[in-house]
Formats: C-alpha cells, structure tokens, sequence
C-alpha cells in the first residue's frame, strides 16, 4: 500500500450508521473520496457468519468499484474468505508477527498502537501502517483509553520516520490538520462519515482538510 491511500481511513461496521443502510453509507463515502476502508464490526448487534460474509463481500464490491483497499478489523479467517486486501489487528488480537507470517505479503498488515514501544514491537513484526490514538475523544468505541492528542503522532514519527501513521479517535475535518501536521500519512474516522447527514460531503471534505494539511509550506 502507498501512504496516499491512508489519508482519509473509513472505518465502519453495520452498527456506526444510525439506521442507514451500511452499503449505501459506504457507497457515498467512496463517491466522496476515501482512500481506503476498513470493515469493524463490532458491539452489540454485530453481523456473524453468513450476514456477515455477505456483508463484506458487499464492502468488497463497492471498494474495488473505486479501487479502494478493502480491509477487515480483526477476523483473519473473514479476510482470508472475502479476498480482503488487508487485516487491522489490535494490541489485544494476537501476535502481530506469527500474523504477519501467517498472511506473509499477500496483504496489508495495520497495527493500532498506543505508544512509542507499541509502535516498535508493531514496526519489527511487519507492520504495514499504524492506527495511533485516541487523538482526541470519542464515543465510537466505549473501551477507548483517554485521548492521547497529537503528541503520541509526533513522538511515534521522529522514532520511525519512514513508518506510516493513521490518526484515530474524534477526527473530524476541522481538527484533521493537527494530525497530519504532527506526522500522520492520514486520517481514520467512524462518526465524521458515518453519523454525517451527508457522508459523501463529510468524505469530500476531510479528503480536502488532509490535502491542504499535506502540502509542504
Ligand atoms: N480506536 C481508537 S478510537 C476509535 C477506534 C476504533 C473510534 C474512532 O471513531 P470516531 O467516531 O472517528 O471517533
Ligand atoms: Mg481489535
């Protein structure tokens, strides 16, 4: 993966929508311009076996329809069935490194990490990219530890220049700039996409706030 395709990460599962049609959320955010998506299905209510392989072989289709990465939160086995272009794991979801030799190269590794040792362990176990956060507050995820701000980005990034970094947590087009400014290729975000009233314009304009953020000068 080349880290353009990081700048604005959606990340949503079939409970993020607020009622919406998860596709069609989907659909919109990719007409909008993300640059890659990340199926996270999670919580109560949560889709499994066949609704859910059916689901991600729909988030599959429209991602390749815009030729958008495709990939799966935690659930090796569904990214494996689903073709899926990559696997985000956890801190809590198991060895980075035995998945990294279980998949080999055949797709993304993304890694979230909390700290600059969380970072090194993730770097040396192939790790393709970083999620680092909670940047800010968030109420997508009730376990999420305390927002961290920019500073776990930029000490992450003066460690390891030359690894890739997604911002989480409360990421928003007016509070994107930060993050990119402190060293992130991007931006993840549920809510901003998925709860906006209109997610391709949400999509569009964090594409922009990143765009502007990621110009030199
Ligand atoms: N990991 C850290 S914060 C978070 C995850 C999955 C949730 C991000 O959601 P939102 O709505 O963009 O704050
Ligand atoms: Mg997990």
């Amino acid at each position: 993966m080349n880290r353009e395709q990081l700048a604005v990460y959606f990340i949503m599962g079939s409970g993020n929508t607020a009622g919406r049609d998860p596709l069609a959320v989907l659909g919109s955010a990719l007409r909008g311009g993300v640059t890659c998506f990340q199926l996270r299905e999670k919580g109560p209510g949560a889709l499994k076996g066949e609704p859910l392989a059916d689901f991600a072989a729909g988030c599959r289709d429209l991602c390749r329809q815009y030729g958008v990465p495709f990939i799966v939160n935690d659930d090796l086995e569904l990214a494996v069935a689903t073709g899926a272009d990559g696997l985000h794991i956890g801190q809590e979801d198991g060895n980075a490194a035995e998945i990294r030799r279980r998949i080999g190269n055949r797709m993304i590794l993304g890694v979230s990490a909390h700290d600059v040792n969380e970072a090194a362990a993730a770097r040396s176990a192939g790790a393709d990219y970083l999620g680092m956060g909670p940047v800010y507050g968030t109420r997508s995820k009730p376990d999420a530890r305390a927002a961290s701000g920019t500073e776990l980005i930029t000490s992450a990034k003066s460690a390891y220049p030359d690894l890739p970094i997604v911002g989480i947590g409360g990421i928003r087009e007016d509070n994107a700039a930060p993050v990119i400014e402190a060293g992130a290729s991007g931006v993840s975000v549920i809510s901003a996409i998925a709860h906006a009233g209109d997610p391709e314009r949400a999509a569009r304009e964090l594409r922009q706030a990143v765009r502007e953020a990621l110009e030199p000068g």
